[in-house]
């Protein structure tokens, strides 16, 4: 018997029918009386403006349910790699997770990554090949398929029934009874069909050497060729799943809703309950409550809802929560909110109004933590943004900021060199959500810009130049005299300044001045971008003991960088990232020529630790070769691949690509 209710996190990937499940898991709960489909818009996922424009799930929705008596919260996941932060977010909260997979073998590989998150957190979960109505193909391709994704070994639990091409039920390998579908129903037993009954021995046989692979009973039965209890082998099952040692896989499809009694029957026998999650997280439930947040909201016209779920105690409205005071529970099915007076151990709840909660906060009553909150996505996306009216300009960034509560994976960002507010981001439509979030909600109109790259200049040769400051125009004049000395410094040296002035050329309080003279000039060369790598040495001078200050020393050196600079073949620098691109090594030859065919290069590459058949490339390549590197990365890769990246060195560019930068650069100041 649970203690407290479940939560079970539907994730997978885009499109494979994760909504449609979550309708039909609530329908056949009895949550909702008519099952909405995708077509109708109307399912209980999927609600919020933003999912409904773009008829995708951008951001968990939770639906509370009960499911034989059992209580129950569904959490449906996004599934597409660019909102990828909300369902690892979920996972870390839930007993246990419905991996829901496309029945086509080529999708697979896409699933690596978030099995891979499962079974590194030991999260248990059982695959779910949905749409098994569209299944042509044979079943064990897509059990290999999905074998050679995932780092646990798969134990299929069903075996498919067919009628000519399709899909009219199943057997399941354990209890060896057969079902067949009926439509928006319970799927009817039937005998086991006998052509069949060969099949079923051996797969059922495999299923249970799977299982005695993690249990010495099983095992010694087996060699013995005693058939096992099936308690016993339901008992193991149990186990497995808690421990993630293997993965059942259950076949069904969401949207005839197939499949689905069965799958609720394997999650109400298989999932642990919150006690046994909490101490799976090592969480702490001594105390008096304990809760986590793991999704914050601020559409809903309540104002923000921390969504969070009850480790320990019993919360109400009125207590205090990490410092802040509960403003409201509420019980949440898709959009509707129901408020609720208490919440126990294993409740999803919505807090209301707590301004200091933030997503991944482990809360007791005057302690807030995120210590054990995983780390955000990496940024593989940018654009440069800003307000259409500038009246919004400051409520811009507040606005953003509401955003990146939501989902973490946001990240903004003042480049100091080129001015620019970037918004990073997971790819295009994540970065399109925003924007469509910014107008819908906050009324801002917000412009976008492939970010510019923050080039820089350095110069090749050396050279003496004299500069002289004179002005006479009536009482004080202006005089300052300099002799500097400019020369070309190794990459990543940046900038110094040296003062060789001995008996008093120029006065020592006159010398800062002629630093900043320099420095000020600095910050745009020749070719308009910021000066790296120099060495300017104020060699000699003249001053005068009336007419000298320290804004003609300012003046002088300033022009005497102006002067000199030009003489001393400037060249352009471009930001060089050093990128690690992970994929399936089926694609790695691809990955290859990915980077040299934009200007980059490639150090090497490995298999990736700890993941079967993946490997990492490293290489060199020019940030301006990078702005949508992940979206031809994903489309050779079936989506699967993605890249880390960290700024590495500047490197001298010449030729039409430092051509256009510069009279890029030289159109933009004309305009400012
Ligand atoms: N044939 C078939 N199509 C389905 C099934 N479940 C979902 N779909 C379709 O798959 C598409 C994606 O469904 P959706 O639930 O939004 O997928 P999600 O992205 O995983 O949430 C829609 O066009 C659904 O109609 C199913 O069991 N069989
Ligand atoms: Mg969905």
């Amino acid at each position: 018997m649970a203690h407290g209710p479940r939560c079970a996190a539907i994730v997978g990937t885009y499109l494979s029918g994760k909504t449609s499940l979550m309708e039909a898991m609530l329908h056949a709960a009895g949550a909702i009386k008519r099952r909405g489909t995708v077509k109708e818009c109307n399912m209980v996922g999927d609600g919020s403006p933003v999912a409904k424009a773009r008829s995708m799930s951008t951001e968990i929705t939770a639906a509370d349910c009960t499911f034989m008596d059992d209580p129950w919260t569904l959490l449906d996941c996004p599934g597409s790699l660019e909102f990828a932060q909300d369902p690892r977010n979920a996972l870390q909260v839930a007993d246990i997770a419905v991996v829901v997979c496309d029945p086509d073998p080529s999708k697979a590989a896409s699933l690596a990554p978030l099995l891979k998150f499962l079974d590194d957190g030991g999260i248990p979960h059982m695959l779910f090949i949905n749409k098994d109505d569209t299944l042509a193909g044979d079943l064990g391709e897509v059990m290999s398929a999905l074998q050679a994704a995932s780092q646990r070994p798969l134990a299929l639990r069903h075996m498919a029934i067919r009628e000519g091409d399709v899909i009219s039920g199943y057997v399941d390998l354990v209890s060896e009874r057969a079902y067949t579908y009926v439509p928006g129903a319970i799927s009817k037993q039937i005998d086991v069909p006998e052509n069949l009954s060969d099949d079923v021995e051996l797969a059922r046989e495999e299923l249970l050497e799977t299982l005695a692979d993690f249990n010495d009973d099983m095992l010694e039965k087996l060699l013995e060729e005693t058939t096992p209890e099936k308690s016993d082998i339901y008992e193991n099952l149990r186990n497995i799943v808690a421990t993630d040692q293997a993965v059942p896989v259950l076949i069904g499809s969401g949207e005839n809703e197939s499949g689905v009694f069965r799958l609720w029957k394997a999650l109400r026998h298989d999932s642990p309950d919150v006690a046994k999650t909490a101490e799976r997280l090592g969480i702490d439930t001594g105390q008096a409550n304990v809760a986590q947040v793991f999704k914050t909201y601020n559409s809903f016209q309540a104002g923000k809802i921390s969504l969070a779920r009850i480790w320990a105690g019993e919360v109400k409205e009125g207590d205090t929560l990490g410092g802040d005071r509960v403003g409201g529970l509420y019980s949440l099915v898709g959009q509707s909110q129901t408020k609720i007076s208490k919440a126990g151990p294993g409740t999803i709840v919505g807090l209301a109004r707590m301004e200091h909660l933030h997503t991944g906060d482990l809360v007791t009553p005057d302690n807030r933590d995120n210590t054990s909150w995983p780390e955000t996505l990496p940024p593989v996306y940018s654009v440069a943004i800003h307000a259409e009216k500038r009246e919004d300009e400051v409520k811009l960034s507040g606005a953003i900021g509401k955003l990146i509560e939501e989902d973490a994976s946001y990240i903004l960002d003042h480049n100091p060199d080129t001015h620019e507010m970037v918004l990073h981001g997971q790819g295009e439509i994540h970065l399109a959500a925003a924007l469509d979030n910014l107008k819908d909600r906050y009324k801002i109109e917000v412009g976008r810009d492939t970010p510019k790259i923050p080039f820089k200049e350095t110069i090749k040769k050396h050279i003496d130049q004299h500069a002289r400051h004179k002005k006479q125009s009536g009482g004080h004049g202006q005089f300052g005299d300099v002799h500097i000395e400019i020369r070309p410094l190794p990459r990543g040296s940046g900038f110094q300044f040296e003062n060789k002035i001995v008996g008093g050329a120029v006065p020592k309080q006159y010398i800062p001045s002629v630093e900043h003279g320099v420095t000020d000039y600095l910050t745009a060369g020749p070719l308009g971008f910021p000066v790296v790598d120099i060495h300017v040495c104020l060699n000699d001078g003249q001053f005068h003991a009336v007419d000298s200050s320290d804004m003609a020393f300012k003046m002088a050196a300033s022009l005497a960088m102006r002067e000199g600079m030009p003489k001393c073949s400037p060249v352009l620098l471009e930001p060089v990232c050093k990128v690690y691109i992970d994929v399936p090594s089926a694609h790695t030859s691809k990955v290859n020529t990915l980077i040299t065919g934009r200007r980059g290069q490639i150090l090497g590459f490995d298999t990736k630790e700890g993941w079967k058949a993946w490997d990492t490339v490293e290489g060199y390549m020019p940030q301006s070769e990078m702005h949508d590197l992940i979206i031809e990365l994903r489309s050779l890769s079936q989506g699967a691949g993605t890249y880390r990246y960290t700024f590495d060195h500047l490197a001298e560019l010449v030729g039409r690509e430092a051509d256009a930068a510069i009279s890029a650069r030289k159109e933009a100041m004309g305009a400012a």
